[in-house]
C-alpha cells in the first residue's frame, strides 16, 4: 500500500535557454500523489548540484505554475535560503531533500498557505518556499519559524513578496 500524500504535487525542470522566454523554459515533468512515488522520482533525478548553473527545480501544488503570474502567487512570498558560493554542495542538496519532504509531508501546520518549493542553481544557489499570501503576516511567520526550525536555519531565512527584493522578515 503506498502512502498518500495531501495534494498531488508537480515536479518542474527550469533551463536556462535564452533564445525562448523565460515562461517556456519551465517544463512540468511529471505529478506524483504518494511518497514511495516521490522517493522513485527522487532517486532518478540528478541531484541539484549536478544539474548546472542556471536551472531550477521546483515542486508545486498540482494546479499550480512555478511563476509569479500564476493567481497563486500573484500576491505570494518566498522564504528563501541562500547558499554561498563553494559551499559544500552536500548540503544544497540536503536541504532541497528535507525541504521537499516537508512541504508535501504537510508537517506545517499551515500547509494551505504553500504554493510550492523552488531551488535554483546558481554561483550562489538558493532554496526557497513559496507562499500564497505575502500579507498574511500569521502564516508566513509560522511557515519560516517551522521550516527554521526543522531544517536548523537559524539566522539565513528571509522573507520577500514576489519580484523584489526587499525583505519583509528575517528568521
Ligand atoms: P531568478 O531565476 O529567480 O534568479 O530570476 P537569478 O537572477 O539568480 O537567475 C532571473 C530572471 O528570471 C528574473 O529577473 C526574471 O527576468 C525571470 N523570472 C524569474 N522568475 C521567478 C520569474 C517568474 O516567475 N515570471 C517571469 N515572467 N519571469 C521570471
Amino acid at each position: 500500500i503506498k502512502h498518500p500524500l495531501e495534494h498531488t504535487w508537480g515536479m518542474w525542470l527550469f533551463t536556462n535557454n535564452n533564445k525562448k522566454n523565460w515562461e517556456d523554459n519551465q517544463v512540468k515533468l511529471t505529478s506524483f500523489d504518494t511518497v514511495e512515488d516521490y522517493w522513485c522520482l527522487y532517486h532518478h533525478m540528478k541531484p541539484p548540484s549536478d544539474l548546472g548553473i542556471g536551472k531550477d527545480y521546483a515542486v508545486f501544488k498540482e494546479d499550480f505554475r512555478p511563476m509569479w503570474e500564476d493567481p497563486a502567487n500573484r500576491n505570494g512570498g518566498r522564504w528563501v535560503v541562500t547558499f554561498e558560493k563553494r559551499r559544500d554542495n552536500s548540503e544544497l542538496d540536503n536541504i532541497w531533500m528535507l525541504m521537499v519532504l516537508l512541504v508535501i509531508g504537510e508537517n506545517v501546520s499551515v500547509s494551505d498557505a504553500i504554493c510550492g518549493v523552488i531551488v535554483n542553481v546558481r554561483a550562489k544557489s538558493r532554496i526557497a518556499v513559496w507562499l500564497s499570501d505575502f500579507k498574511n503576516e500569521e502564516a508566513v511567520i509560522k511557515v519560516g519559524k517551522t521550516i527554521r526550525d526543522a531544517l536548523r536555519l537559524h539566522g539565513r531565512l528571509t522573507f520577500q513578496r514576489h519580484n523584489t527584493n526587499h525583505n519583509l522578515h528575517t528568521l
